[in-house]
């Protein structure tokens, strides 16, 4: 058993039809898909999951951003699951991720940035925790 990781497919990646695309390149690399749905954050549900980020100037367009239209959230587990998963998506910047990445080739700019990873274990468990049950968190593998 490995380690866990909260991964979001943000709404322009779901907008722009890369759900799909996203989802077979988590399975290609290995990721154990513990849980997966499709949910519409509300502003403050978005508000409260960047909750560390509000005193960013950013925070405001981000969570209107995340809160714009449906993203799916999946429970990830993988050996090293939160720095594999940040190394599978690449930098924050698209302009600055490497070829491959996933937000290399789906990102739209440093906002729209398709998809979202954690930071940490303990911040992964919390993020976990935020959109899944434990009787939710259940792997088709
Ligand atoms: P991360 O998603 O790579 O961990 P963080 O610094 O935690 O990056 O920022 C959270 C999210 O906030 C980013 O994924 C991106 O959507 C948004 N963001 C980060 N920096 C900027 C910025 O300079 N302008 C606009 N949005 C930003
Ligand atoms: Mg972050």
């Amino acid at each position: 058993m490995g380690n866990k990781t909260l991964a979001i497919i943000k709404p322009d990646a779901v907008k722009n039809g890369y759900t799909g695309k996203i989802y077979h390149r988590i399975i290609q690399s290995d990721y154990k898909i513990l849980s997966a749905k499709l949910l519409k954050m509300t502003k403050a549900q978005a508000e409260g999951f960047y909750s560390v980020h509000q005193k960013r100037p950013f925070y405001n367009e981000l969570t209107v951003f995340m809160s714009s239209g449906p993203c799916m959230v999946l429970a990830l587990e993988k050996e090293n699951a939160v720095n594999s998963w940040r190394e599978t998506i690449g930098a924050t910047n698209p302009a600055e991720a490497a070829d491959g990445t996933i937000r290399n080739d789906f990102a739209t700019n440093i906002q729209e940035n398709a998809v979202h990873g954690s930071d940490s274990d303990e911040n992964a468990q919390k993020e976990i925790a935020f959109f899944f049950s434990e009787s939710e968190l259940i792997s088709t593998q």
